[in-house]
């Protein structure tokens, strides 16, 4: 029997904010991008602004309009990321099998011969006590249960969903708390009328097979509790990139390649960071009308170098924009990733 912890922190970088700033605390708090006269986005809101309906992903403007006394702040990513850091590494003190799966969330393995519960309450109140952040902890014997339970019982929250009670905790929750049936998936099981998880498990799974195929299987099993999916503690990287849509469409392209650049050596500098160099270079462009088109180039030698990135991005934009047509969005990647050491003994012996 495994025991598996999913711990994710609560309205995260809200909290971050608090933390920094203990005069925000308690008040209806918006972290986002842009400005709320522009595309501005939410990123996070704090649970005291989510009370008006304000949620991540949200056009700012109408955050705006459902909450006026928020409080809007700029994302500082850097920030949130060294918090994050610091959290990922209590926990990897507590309990070293930690799979971290975004800034805010991980999942801890813990051996059967140690006591989980009392892990998973230690890891709660440390984070707060000594890092100052609230968050959600849930213990199942699988990761896809420990995962739906964190966020049935947010914020601040705790549970132990026992050995044998997977299906069980599951089935009174929606369909929506499951991931991996998006929103084309339940469109489909609406034929069942699945609303929540436990009218999915009493589909008959050959039914499931044939709309679903394989998949069919899986959302069988998952609606039972089921899962076998281990902890990945080395986590690699496959692409890095970086995105920015314009406050206004632009044809301007001295401004184009000039944030092109800039981009390119924050990809550059994630790539140092994360100890890897990039073969193939992506250049992606977002038209007004929102089509879109990824051009790429594939380096003789694979690089983590700002320049030599910014100058394939911008020998990309040049040979396929249609400098008639504004753009929207422009977005810069690195694929094809390989580990530095590896890159190095790869230059040497072709040099
Ligand atoms: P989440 O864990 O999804 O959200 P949260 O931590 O703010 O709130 P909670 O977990 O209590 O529900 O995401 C973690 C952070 O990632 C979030 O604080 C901000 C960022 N984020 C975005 O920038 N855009 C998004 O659409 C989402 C969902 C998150
Ligand atoms: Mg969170």
């Amino acid at each position: 029997m495994r025991q598996i912890l999913h711990l994710d922190l609560d309205a995260f970088f809200a909290s971050v904010e608090e933390l920094l700033n203990p005069q925000l605390k308690d008040k209806p708090l918006i972290v986002a991008m842009g400005n709320p006269n522009g595309r501005g986005v939410v990123s996070t809101a704090s649970y005291a602004a989510r009370k008006f309906g304000v949620h991540s992903a949200m056009p700012l403007r109408e955050a705006v309009r459902l909450c006026p006394q928020a409080i809007i702040v700029p994302v500082r990513h850097g920030v949130y990321s060294e918090h994050s850091r610091r959290v990922m590494n209590l926990l990897r003190e507590i309990s070293p099998l930690v799979e971290q799966v975004s800034i805010d969330e991980c999942y801890v393995e813990i051996p059967p011969d140690r006591d989980a519960a009392q892990l998973g309450q230690e890891m709660q109140q440390r984070i707060k006590t000594e890092l100052g952040l609230d968050c959600t902890i849930a213990l199942a014997t699988n990761k896809l249960v420990s995962k739906i339970a964190c966020s049935a019982v947010k914020p601040r929250g705790w549970v132990a969903v026992p050995p044998g009670h997977e299906a069980a905790f599951l089935a009174p929750l929606a369909i929506e708390k499951l991931p991996g049936a998006g929103k084309v998936t339940r469109a489909k099981l609406a034929r069942w009328n699945v609303r929540t998880i436990g009218d999915l498990a009493r589909v008959p799974v050959e039914e499931l097979r044939k709309e679903f195929g394989k998949n069919g299987g899986w959302l069988h099993q998952a609606a039972l509790g089921q899962d076998d999916s281990p902890i990945v503690t080395e986590w690699k990287p496959k692409s890095v990139s970086q995105e920015n849509t314009f406050d206004r469409d632009t044809r301007n392209a001295a401004a184009i390649e000039k944030n092109l650049v800039e981009m390119s050596a924050r990809v550059a500098h994630e790539l140092a960071r994360e100890g890897y160099r990039a073969r193939t270079i992506v250049l992606k462009l977002r038209y007004g009308d929102f089509t879109t088109v990824t051009r790429q180039v594939t380096l003789a030698a694979p690089t983590a170098d700002a320049a030599a990135i910014g100058d394939c991005a911008q020998r990309l934009l040049r040979t396929h924009w249609n400098k008639s047509r504004p753009i929207r969005l422009i977005g810069v990647g690195a694929h094809n990733l390989i580990e530095t050491s590896s890159a190095r003994q790869l230059s040497f012996s072709e040099g």
